[in-house]
């Protein structure tokens, strides 16, 4: 992909850049970031699936080999340690040759407990940054994932380079090539199983390799929020169907959800004012402007429908001010996306990583920072029929102000999200999902 290896170095002298500043804030000369090692489960000789350290593969699109490390100083040329045992039990990654290896001196190392005599001999002016605490230990590290170092890493993390930006489009392209299998995986009545089979089989990766676990959901189960088990029978009728599935490229997230109805019924006109929402929600994304704001515009809107839908029998004004919104939308409307699906750093003022908490009314709101041009964010309002908070509901005074017929007639299909992701550029967002032709 010429595209990528064009806009990778830019990219690189970004990385040096933050971590010049940062060494420089905590008074050190480097930081030796370890991807991670292979984890075995208890009492087993089986391993877990491997997951990269985020603050490695920030550096490098290296996200499926354990042992590696990297050396930084945000001056010289980076150094990565790249493991390559010798090892007849699986499979051994070639030595580095893509675009990205030119970028970097790097050392193969056959041993993982052999690292010592790659890093630098005298430890006190380094960093240590990953998740393998008695490794640092026993290499000499007294400096181990220091708050200074990483608050400014996460927090300009938010601000995406044009090679990541390619990366996360790319990312939610091959996502989208999965929501249409798995929309034709629901439209021939196939379980949360085969759909989910489908959608896995369009974009080439397994389980393991996409960014969360994929939300498949049909009738009912789509008012489970994170509805991770999926039936492996299909139901007798298909009224409904969620799907909440992202896809990696380059250790960088998609994350995409969808809401169908297989008839054209009042449901499925639901469906289509909160389509609406979103794209009206997805437009009040500007540089400037708080994504508190944002979220509480969604409460307002969802009110509308529920007042529109004759669901609540109150001015959407008063369903928001009574937090009667809440019951139906109970999330937050979104949050930073890049190279972990809920990206880092949506709770701070500033790169010291002064606390920036949600509004107490609002406490699953994962960002509330200021938007600027750079970042990446998912826009996903929801509206559900959830049995135990409208239980929760029916149980206050406030129960009379719903048609509890028209919400027991959508309670067979579980409920709405839709998710779009988003680019904000100084002049334009880019919705990256629409822009691929996903509707
Ligand atoms: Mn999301």
């Amino acid at each position: 992909m010429q595209i990528l290896s064009d806009l990778y170095p830019t990219h690189i002298q970004e990385m040096q850049k933050r971590t010049k500043e940062a060494l420089l804030r905590e008074g050190i000369d480097g930081l030796i970031i370890h991807s991670g090692q292979s984890k075995r489960m208890f009492l087993d000789d089986n391993h877990y699936p491997f997951h990269v350290n985020p603050q490695f593969k920030a550096w490098v699109p290296v996200i499926d080999n354990p042992n590696c490390w990297l050396v930084v100083n945000g001056v010289d040329k980076p150094k990565l340690i790249f493991y390559r045992p010798k090892d007849f039990w699986h499979k051994v990654p070639p030595e580095p040759y893509e675009f990205w290896a030119k970028e970097f001196d790097v050392v193969l190392l056959t041993q993982a407990d052999a690292v010592e005599k790659h890093l630098p001999y005298d430890k006190d002016k380094y960093a240590y940054i990953g998740e393998y605490l008695e490794v640092a230990k026993a290499l000499g590290f007294n400096l181990v994932n220091p708050d200074r170092v990483l608050h400014y890493l996460h927090y300009y993390r938010a601000y995406k380079t044009d090679y990541e930006l390619e990366c996360m489009r790319e990312a939610n392209r091959l996502a989208v090539a999965g929501h249409r299998a798995a929309e034709q995986a629901f439209r021939n009545g196939l379980s949360e199983f085969s759909i989910n089979q489908a959608y896995l089989k369009a974009l080439k990766q397994t389980d393991n390799q996409v960014p969360y676990n994929n939300i498949v959901a049909l009738n009912e189960n789509a008012a489970i929020l994170h509805n991770m088990d999926k039936d492996v029978d299909a139901p007798e009728h298909s009224r409904s169907f969620l799907i909440d599935a992202g896809a990696g490229f380059n250790g960088y997230a998609a994350d995409i959800t969808r809401t169908y109805s297989q008839q054209d019924d009042r449901f499925a006109e639901l469906i289509k004012a909160m389509d609406q929402v979103t794209l009206e929600l997805v437009d009040l994304l500007k540089p400037g402007v708080a994504y508190t704001e944002v979220h509480l515009a969604a409460h307002q809107k969802v009110a509308e429908l529920l007042n529109r839908f004759n669901i609540v029998n109150l001015t959407p004004e008063d369903i928001v001010e009574k937090g009667i919104s809440k019951t139906f939308f109970p999330h937050g409307i979104g949050h930073f996306l890049g190279l972990q699906v809920h990206d880092v750093a949506g709770h701070v003022a500033d790169d010291r990583g002064t606390p920036n908490p949600p509004p107490d009314a609002h406490p699953f709101l994962r960002t509330t920072r200021i938007i600027e041009a750079r970042q990446v964010f998912t826009i996903e309002p929801g509206l559900y029929f959830i049995d135990s908070l409208l239980a929760d509901l029916r149980a206050t005074e406030l129960s009379k102000y719903l048609n509890w017929d028209v919400v027991d007639s959508f309670r067979p299909f579980g409920g709405i999200r839709i998710e779009d992701n988003i680019i904000v550029h100084r002049d334009r967002n880019e919705n990256m999902t629409r822009e691929l032709g996903l509707n």
